[in-house]
């Protein structure tokens, strides 16, 4: 694991190196060794998986297809390794160095993107639905996300544009309706499948991806992804035989607690009490 005190942005734990700080903020993502956090932990988190993917309810959202899992929802909230993982200082203090704010998670899933049925995720940004469902004042949260199995090039990697988080909230268009294979699903459903909502402007995809190319981070199982909510990002289908099982924690600022929206998404898909994450000095 890097050097838990290499550098400090907060007081508390600190396994970030300035210069993985600073790469962070000019990328949009930050890509850490397999060897982050503890073997032990990796190994009770991959074996949770599972049974988080197998809890029935509206937490659990199904592909197209209507029979795979796709996500399962507020992970951190049911099931004691994720609990336990979520409020680690290999991850949570991350995140304070990042944000250089006391934390908290705003929402957690796990996405399966299972063996030849797990579909994409197109180009998107997450920030705006933390801010138009959730009310979320400003961009200072981070995704954390652990590879619960190794990703690489055949079972649809994320896809990121370094430095696009630096031109904010991009022009795109909001689509109203419900997407197809969705349309009796509650209205929050909207903005977790395969169709995205938000829509950027496909020029402005590609001015950006002339500018600043296309990178998927990829690694074995453990490897952690740290992303900004702005980074426009998709992934492709997994055509391969290998599931690509990601844990995602999205780590909020106390300083940017959600302000009160009039139609409030359901708990496992959006924190309301903010309650910072206690890491020892
Ligand atoms: O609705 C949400 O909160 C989410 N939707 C997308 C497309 N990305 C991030 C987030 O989980
Ligand atoms: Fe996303």
């Amino acid at each position: 694991m890097a050097g838990i005190d290499a550098a400090r942005t907060t007081a508390g734990p600190a396994p970030l190196t300035a210069g993985m700080v600073a790469d962070y903020h000019r990328d949009g993502f930050l890509l850490l060794p397999g060897d982050h956090l503890p073997a032990d932990v990796l190994a009770e988190l991959i074996e949770a998986a599972p049974l988080i993917l197998a809890q029935e309810g509206p937490q659990r959202v199904l592909e197209r297809d209507g029979v795979t899992v796709r996500s399962v929802y507020g992970p951190h909230r049911t099931d004691p390794v994720v609990a336990r993982v979520s409020r680690s200082p290999e991850l949570a203090g991350a995140a304070r160095q990042l944000l250089d704010d006391e934390v908290y998670v705003h929402q957690s899933k796990v996405n399966l993107k299972a063996a030849f049925a797990g579909d994409q995720w197109e180009w998107h940004q997450d920030y705006i639905n933390w801010r138009d469902r959730d009310g979320i004042p400003r961009p200072d949260l981070v995704n954390v996300t652990v590879f619960l199995n190794e990703v690489n090039e055949f079972n649809g990697p994320l896809t990121f544009i370094p430095g696009s988080h630096r031109h904010g909230l991009l022009d795109g268009t909001d689509t109203d309706s419900m997407p197809a294979g969705y349309e009796d699903e509650p209205n929050w459903m909207a903005t977790l499948t395969a169709t995205e909502k938000f829509q950027v402007d496909r020029t402005v995809i590609r001015r950006l991806a002339e500018a600043g190319g296309l990178v998927s981070p990829k690694g074995p199982a453990g490897s952690v992804l740290m992303f900004h909510p702005n980074v426009l990002h998709a992934s492709s289908p997994n055509l391969s035989p290998f599931d690509r099982g990601m844990l995602l924690m999205v780590y909020n600022g106390v300083r940017n607690a959600p302000r009160p929206v009039e139609n409030p998404r359901p708990d496992f898909l959006a924190e309301r009490a903010v309650v910072p994450i206690p890491l020892a000095v």
